[in-house]
């Protein structure tokens, strides 16, 4: 018994999850099971350190409305990432630009399947897109720009 409750407080401490939190937050990715762009930008950001949890669902939607994706700014996959709504193909960097920050807002979101976004890299084309700070009032304003 003893030995069984030490061995639980082990594992508890020396968890990589317990060490990882801080520093790579967990993402909550909601895609269809068949989405191959999703699962790129899935790559994305655990090449860039974050721990992501992915759900494959026929019903993104649902999370769309949970998490509040306003009107037009609709992609293929939903994110949560603490309370954080992240919609489509956000770069890493804004995500963590987001988190460090302290953001009031609800979070961000890349509109549609922009070519050229993180996940949507293709050889032929590479277009200009914002990234959007969702306000928890459901407006938006351009948080940053790419080229
Ligand atoms: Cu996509």
């Amino acid at each position: 018994m003893k030995i069984a409750i030490l061995r639980a407080l082990l594992v508890a401490v020396v968890s990589p999850a317990v060490w990882a939190a801080p520093d790579t937050p967990v993402v909550d990715v909601y895609k269809s099971p068949t989405c191959g762009c999703c699962s790129k930008w899935v790559d994305h950001l655990k090449a860039n350190g974050f721990t992501v949890r992915s759900h494959n669902t026929n019903d993104v939607v649902a999370h769309k409305s949970r998490l509040g994706v306003p009107f037009g700014y609709g992609s293929c996959h939903t994110a949560q990432v603490g309370s954080y709504l992240v919609e489509g193909h956000v770069p890493a960097k804004e995500i963590k630009r987001l988190l460090k920050e302290k953001s009031s807002a609800r979070g961000l979101a890349v509109p549609g399947m922009v070519a050229g976004s993180p996940g949507m890299e293709t050889d032929e084309r590479k277009d200009a897109y914002d990234v959007f700070l969702v306000n928890k009032d459901g407006s938006t304003k351009t948080y940053a720009h790419y080229l």
